[in-house]
């Protein structure tokens, strides 16, 4: 069992899991630790339980059976595996998508009670998907918006309408040269589900290219589509300042923490606290904060300011500070494990949807039309609940620190524009190429218990801008460059000299004294920012995304949906490091193909798209190879 100091570097979850084990509490940590023997056959993808014939397992040192009962061999095992990963994590996002997209046609038909905040959003996506808008209601066109973005889920023909829109056409000519552009995102998850079943697809790079396909249905239905139409519904983020650690809880007022992914319904809860202000006075509370857990915690605070309390590894530990009186959760990196601690205080643990449910937790059922219902019932399930808190169980860490988020693509090309206003990027584009600015990494995804809590994130982030990188970030990883100030003006600390003065320069053109190091751009599926950002780029210079000095590094990872997003930005070229073992290193030749170590290079995932896997779980190494990469690409690019 590890001690609190090594399970994180972040001192108040240290203290918060002392306080669940001294009242014997169980957490991911405690259970991290008790699974600590791995299985051999699964940690390195030879496990197959696809049918009745098995479950068969290949030994990877190479003693024993050498094919499963039907003959696949270790090769097919692993890229199955893989895909398997893929699919979950692509349905995930692809899903997300889908809800925001339904949710945005009921408001445009009036039938749910969301409002269009960003008129000009929704006018560019229509643009951008050529729609016709001239005459058009802010309603028609939002409805046509919806519409054409449900198609991603239904067409049968053709490319994805957000492939067509947000797709990088130097990227799209090999994708659709390699006969993997997805048609819609349902048919791919389908034809996924198929292919990987028994009897079906046994080529491994055939499997593996199915598994950038799933990166692409990731990317687009899900990232991208999400992305524009929440923008359109709840407004596109613009430069905010919040605070995060676990002690944003407040012990004078009721805590509620909101926690999952998909913001229809947090943002309303967010606006029925506000409602209901008044009536949590009447209960003895001085008012009603709202906390956030994970991404539906980055959607709130970069678009409210609403404080952050926790990634996903410590999210138990919001309930153990004793002050929690709901927490709201609607799909994704929800552990089950947080019934069980709510059941030692008087936590409401509410779950929202339909197809998320934790048994022993209340269910409020949430959908679009009637969301002011479910979100009223929320609120004021929390303000009663507020009486059964028990004072002496309350333990709330001091101290959080202050950081800014917000930077949007159109908040960071509003700065740009002070300094350029024809060409917005040239002043980050002049960066690059002067050398001011050495790469851009963008640090993304997750918290894992197995692993110690924000040291990866922090490191291979503090690695990197020392080095003149400059740093874009999302999901959970933005929440530990949050609690270790690099997302304030201390952070400068950690750059060199010239990132350093040029965040102050660009700083004074947001109204701030510096922007901070780590730009913030948002959750999981705002991963699509910094894909548009470097899109954008490579079309002002005519390359194609592969040839920019950019990587993208995932030290922390948890999920399957990190690693489709990893696969998103690879199948751009894009070279992305994971901290943690995918679990493919049962097959050399999976392996090899998507870390670009085969000799027949032009059959890697470096040969074919320009940007590999790297897997490296000490963040120092792991820095030192992402700038090894960066300075390739500088100097193919002649810069
Ligand atoms: Ni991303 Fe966000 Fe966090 Fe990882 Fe989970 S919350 S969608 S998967 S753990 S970053």
């Amino acid at each position: 069992i590890r001690e609190p100091e090594e399970v994180s570097k972040d001192t108040q979850v240290q203290q918060m899991l002392a306080v669940a084990r001294s009242r014997g509490i169980e957490t991911a940590f405690d259970r991290a630790d008790q699974m600590a023997a791995r299985c051999p056959f699964g940690s390195a993808g030879l496990c197959c339980r696809s049918c009745l014939e098995g479950p068969c397992r290949i030994v990877p040192n190479g003693s024993g059976p050498r094919r499963g009962v039907c003959g696949s061999d270790a090769d097919t095992l692993v890229a199955r595996s893989l895909l398997n990963t893929m699919i979950q994590g692509a349905s995930g996002h692809a899903e997300h998508g889908r809800e925001v997209a339904m949710a945005l046609l009921k408001t445009a038909e009036g039938k749910a009670p969301y409002v269009i905040r960003d008129v000009g959003k929704l006018m560019r996506v229509a643009k951008g998907l050529n729609l016709e808008i001239e005459g058009k209601s802010i309603n028609e066109v939002a409805k046509a918006v919806a519409l054409t973005a449900l198609e991603d889920f239904q067409k049968h023909e053709g490319v994805m309408n957000w492939i067509e829109y947000r797709g990088h056409q130097k990227s799209r000519e090999i994708w659709d040269k390699l006969g993997i552009t997805p048609v819609n995102a349902h048919l791919e998850i389908a034809k996924a589900v198929t292919r990987n079943a028994m009897g079906g697809d046994a080529d491994p790079l055939n499997l593996l290219l199915g598994s950038v396909t799933m990166g692409l249905v990731d990317g687009y239905s899900g990232l991208h589509l999400s992305s524009d139409l929440q923008d359109i519904l709840f407004g596109t983020p613009k430069a905010v300042k919040f605070n995060y650690s676990l002690a944003v809880l407040d012990e004078k007022q009721i805590n509620i923490a909101v926690h999952g992914h998909i913001p229809l319904l947090s943002e309303k809860i967010v606006e029925w606290a506000r409602t209901l202000e008044r009536k949590a006075l009447t209960v003895g509370a001085e008012g009603i904060n709202i906390v956030g857990v994970c991404c539906t915690g980055n959607e709130l605070l970069m678009r409210q300011g609403v404080h952050a309390a926790s990634s996903f590894s410590s999210q138990e530990l919001v309930i153990v500070t004793g002050a929690l009186e709901a927490m709201v959760v609607d799909i994704q990196c929800i552990m089950p494990g947080i019934q069980q601690v709510a059941e030692c205080f008087h936590t409401e643990i509410i779950t929202t949807m339909p197809h998320v449910k934790i048994p022993g937790a209340t269910h409020v059922n949430f959908e679009p039309e009637y969301a002011d219902d479910a979100a009223r019932e929320i609120v004021e399930r929390a303000i009663r609940n507020f009486a059964k808190r028990d004072p002496a169980k309350v333990v709330i860490p001091g101290g959080s620190v202050e950081a800014y988020a917000g930077f949007s693509v159109e908040q960071i090309c509003e700065v740009t524009a002070k300094i350029n206003e024809d060409k917005p990027l040239q002043p980050l584009i002049d960066a690059i190429k002067d050398g001011t600015i050495r790469g851009v990494a963008a640090v993304i995804g997750c918290t894992n218990p197995r692993e110690p809590q924000d040291i990866g994130n922090v490191t291979v982030a503090k690695e990197l801008l020392k080095n003149n990188v400059l740093i874009v970030t999302t999901g959970c990883a933005a929440h530990s460059l949050a609690k270790y100030g690099l997302m304030n003006e201390d952070g400068l600390e950690a750059c060199g000299d010239s990132l350093k003065a040029l965040l102050r320069q660009l700083g004074q053109h947001a109204g701030l004294s510096a922007l901070p190091p780590a730009l913030h751009m948002g959750s999981c599926v705002d991963n699509s920012r910094p894909l548009d950002l470097l899109s954008a780029i490579a079309d002002e210079l005519d390359v194609p995304v592969s040839s920019l000095p950019a990587v993208g590094s995932c030290p922390e990872t948890h999920s399957p949906k990190a690693l489709t997003i990893g696969t998103y930005f690879m199948a751009h070229g894009v070279d992305v490091h994971v901290g943690v073992d995918p679990q493919v290193s049962g097959s050399n030749l999976v392996a090899r193909t998507l870390t670009g170590s085969r000799e027949d290079k032009e059959i890697t995932m470096d040969g074919l798209f320009g940007g590999k896997l790297i897997v490296e779980s000490d963040p120092v190494k792991a820095a030192a190879i992402l700038l090894e990469r960066i300075d390739m690409k500088r100097k193919a690019l002649g810069i």
